[in-house]
């Protein structure tokens, strides 16, 4: 007796090819390759080139969202969808269009647009997703992260590690549109994600507008930390990253570079990383987080590097050539860079809504899991 009825198609398909490196196709190999079907096998040989190319190949794309095709969405979802208990967040993923119609914008991370209307509560719930939200524009809505309100304004990064619970409410007469990364796809593919239910109602405390979060309080000052409080668990204990800090640190190092100072990645490259302020790592188990800035008229040298990375024009604009891709973007316009895809960008100068006259770029990656796994990788190809 058969466990498998011969009815069943096998979901291995082998075919014998007349090419280099393949046995000489044959009755008496095409025999065999059934028999493998019907047995569940695969050899190596009819797979080794996509198993182990010689450098990644991402099976996503390089791909452009404009924020101006995205905004009247997000505000049309607004009026058409409620935002509540099961769909938990006004949330619209961007898809890469190489991945199947999943929500994922790269093998390992998410990226979406996320939208909550004047009055709005998003409810209380947390999961081993590591996520952050980035703010290009608006103000008014406090995330709510283990019952510490943290406002989000224009320019301010917001992490918040995996299993902490979290809310959001819009305490202000207007909408508020933001970005959310998290590693879902790659929690996804590694089966690991769990996701509880928090309460459906935020005190009254919670629902506070404080300017500045508990958290910003004990954690948010340069170089120093708290010493009452544990070392580093998994993720930042700071929730909120605010734009005046990161915009000072950009500015200091382009005006340093101008005084003849070191300090600046390449010539009119300013860049910083968001870190945990316990420890001095990634803000993330899974994810990194920088802010660059490019001069006006500056091209930076093409990088190749393991792992994907999405990015956000903060302002300004500019050219980005992504692979055999390239495209002008302006404020708001997201794209991601797939693994060891070479990426480079050009400012241009007078950029008009540009505060700094330069290129600001928000960054996020899967960086560290590839750090700690001991496969991360870079390379200049012109350096
Ligand atoms: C989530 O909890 C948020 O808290 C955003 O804002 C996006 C996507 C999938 C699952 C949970 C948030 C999410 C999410």
């Amino acid at each position: 007796m058969t466990q498998r009825s011969d009815a069943t198609p096998s979901p291995v398909h082998l075919e014998a090819v007349d090419a280099p490196g393949q046995p000489t196709p044959s009755a008496a190999l095409d025999e065999l390759y059934r028999s493998f079907e019907k047995e569940l096998l695969v050899p190596l040989w009819t797979e080794i080139g996509d198993l182990m190319p010689a450098h990644p190949q991402s099976k996503a794309q390089p791909h452009l969202w404009r924020w101006n095709d995205l905004l009247p969405l997000a505000e049309r979802a607004g009026e058409l969808v409620p935002v509540g208990r099961g769909g938990e967040r006004r949330a619209i993923a961007l898809a890469n269009p190489s991945l199947g119609g999943r929500p994922f914008v790269a093998p390992t991370l998410w990226a979406a647009i996320q939208y909550l209307m004047p009055g709005e509560d998003a409810p209380e719930h947390r999961h081993t997703q590591h996520a952050f939200r980035f703010v290009v524009e608006g103000e008014g809505v406090w995330t709510v992260v283990g019952q510490d309100p943290v406002p989000m304004r224009r320019g301010d990064f917001l992490p918040q590690a995996g299993w902490n619970w979290h809310a959001h409410h819009n305490a202000t007469e207007k909408p508020m549109a933001w970005i959310d990364g998290l590693d879902i796809p790659f929690q996804y593919s590694a089966e690991a994600p769990f996701f509880e239910f928090g309460r459906e109602r935020l005190s009254d405390a919670e629902h506070g507008t404080p300017d500045r979060s508990r958290s910003e309080r004990l954690w948010g000052h340069p170089g120093l930390r708290p010493l009452a409080s544990p070392a580093g668990g998994r993720g930042t204990p700071l929730l909120a990253y605010r734009w005046e800090h990161t915009n000072r640190a950009l500015a200091d190092q382009l005006e340093l570079e101008a005084e003849g100072h070191p300090g600046t990645v390449e010539p009119g490259h300013a860049a910083v990383r968001f870190c945990d302020p316990s420890t001095g790592s990634d803000v993330l188990p899974t994810i990194r987080a920088e802010m660059h800035r490019i001069r006006p008229g500056v091209q930076t040298q093409p990088v190749q590097e393991v792992g994907a990375s999405v990015y956000q024009v903060f302002d300004g604009s500019g050219t980005v050539t992504v692979g055999s891709q390239r495209w002008t973007v302006t404020r708001g316009d997201l794209f991601v860079v797939p693994s060891w895809q070479p990426f480079s960008v050009r400012s241009e100068a007078g950029s008009s809504d540009s505060d700094s006259g330069s290129l600001d770029l928000f960054r996020f990656s899967d960086s560290p899991i590839f750090e700690a796994l001991g496969l991360h990788r870079t390379h200049e190809p012109t350096r």
